[in-house]
């Protein structure tokens, strides 16, 4: 069988385009993947380390541009981190309510996980003033979330829209603590406020609707926080005045990352790949439910506990899949995955439903709009719906131009599809993936071989 020929041509402007052939008589995928460490443990072991006392060990932290973003902020703010790499990379923190006012803008880029994050962190620091941004795309994406918790916990801060939108001028203060009820279940919102109540006197309650990824309570608890959960009602509470100590943290490979590569496995006939130490953290494992809903064969092997996260091998082998339908409680578990989840959906037999998501309208892109415009331009019958999409799987794909939206996701789940469409497919602004998958091109030609 002959392998698919993958190109990727960068632009005057510096932008790029991945194109992908498939081979008229198509192709399978075979081997074993290693994929980058996970993008929400990345962030978080960089800004613990940064107001934890004492030196942080960070191995297998995502060099991709997200956590580069955290870095350079909390750098500015005052820890040392030395050179990002995925061996082994140090944290020597500075200790909790002791950020240096910076002498510019703190820039997040396109990360919402460190603006908002952040955000508790900074106005729990009385007396300093900071000023946040983004690139086009997060400054387009509301703050109000963590804005209004914080401002009912005394915060001070200013932006534009009514304080909604970066950039953001937040003037530390003292803090008083709130049990907060989220309206959505959302882990940048509940560990923004957790952050907050780190260095706020009382303790601080966020209870959210349904559960979102844990990472921060689990790490907050390794270095030495006072956390109580209540899962009975999704309820954290977090003492104030915490002193946190360095640790040694272990970054598991990303379970979205992964995913590109659980889906690519089960639509392209006759593959066969394994997906190294993939994180599986029941609170991001909603992926895997939905894929075996599809009848997917996937299987966990070498199940293990590394640095206080559960992590697996993954095999997935190709099968034929089918419709389902993915909605409630199991959305904040796949969130990031909906995008790739879409495109297995293409090769389904029957009507896939994907509702309870309009959260999926205000990341990157719109990743909604985006998914049905880009997929339907190959081929594809996608439906948007307000809060999610109706897709009619099992039409035959073609290679079309498609656009990533800038958005990484996006970008290589349109990739993915290439694999499996007839002809050629021309990604343009494929640079995107390097926010969370510097290597996704160079793993793809690869698996492609
Ligand atoms: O950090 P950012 O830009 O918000 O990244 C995304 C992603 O697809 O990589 C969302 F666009 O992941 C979020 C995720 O959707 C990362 C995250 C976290 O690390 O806490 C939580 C989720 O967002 P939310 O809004 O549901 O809390």
């Amino acid at each position: 069988m002959l392998a698919a020929i993958i190109t990727l041509q960068t632009q005057e402007n510096a932008s790029q385009n991945l194109i992908i052939q498939r081979p008229p008589s198509g192709l399978s995928l075979q081997g074993r993947i290693s994929i980058p460490g996970d993008k929400s443990i990345s962030h978080r072991a960089l800004m613990l380390g940064a107001i934890a006392e004492g030196e942080t060990e960070i191995q297998g932290l995502l060099l991709g541009e997200d956590p580069r973003s955290t870095a350079h902020c909390f750098q500015a703010l005052g820890a040392e981190i030395s050179e990002l790499n995925t061996q082994l990379v140090r944290v020597k923190g500075i200790g909790l309510g002791n950020f240096q006012e910076p002498m510019d803008v703190l820039n997040a880029g396109n990360s919402g996980t460190t603006i908002r994050l952040m955000l508790g962190l900074l106005a729990s620091h009385p007396g300093r003033f900071f000023t946040v941004t983004g690139d086009d795309s997060l400054r387009s994406r509301p703050m109000s979330r963590v804005v209004k918790p914080l401002q009912q916990m005394s915060a001070e801060i200013w932006g534009r829209k009514g304080n909604t939108l970066a950039p953001l001028a937040v003037q530390g203060q003292a803090l008083k603590p709130i049990h907060y009820h989220s309206p959505i279940a959302s882990a940048q919102v509940k560990s923004c406020i957790l952050l907050a109540g780190l260095n706020t006197e009382g303790k601080t309650t966020v209870t959210e609707p349904a559960l979102s990824r844990d990472h921060s309570e689990r790490m907050l608890k390794a270095f030495g926080a006072e956390l109580s959960i209540d899962p009975e009602t999704n309820s954290v509470t977090v003492t104030g005045n915490a002193k946190l100590y360095g640790q040694k943290v272990v970054v598991p490979g990303d379970i979205s990352s992964a995913a590109f590569w659980l889906v690519a496995g089960s639509i392209v006939p006759g593959s066969e790949l394994v997906v190294e130490n993939v994180g599986v953290n029941p609170t991001r494992t909603g992926i895997l439910e939905a894929l075996a809903m599809m009848g997917a064969d996937i299987q966990l092997e070498n199940q293990r506990e590394v640095a206080g996260e559960p992590v697996a091998d993954v095999r997935v082998r190709s099968s034929q899949l089918k419709s389902c339908t993915i909605a409630g409680d199991i959305i904040p578990r796949l969130i990031d995955e909906i995008p790739i989840l879409a495109v297995a959906a293409t090769f389904a037999e029957g009507t896939t439903i994907i509702r309870d998501a309009a959260e999926l309208r205000v990341k990157e892109s719109d990743r909604i709009t985006a998914m049905a415009q880009q997929l339907n331009k190959m081929g594809a019958k996608v439906t948007e719906l307000p809060d999610g999409m109706e897709i009619v799987g099992g039409t035959a794909l073609v290679g079309a131009e498609v656009d990533s939206h800038t958005d990484h996701r996006i970008g290589m789940s349109l990739a993915i599809a290439a694999l499996n469409a007839n002809g050629t497919t021309t990604i343009h602004r494929a640079e995107a993936a390097a926010i969370s998958y510097p290597n996704f091109t160079s793993t793809l030609v690869e698996v492609c071989r």
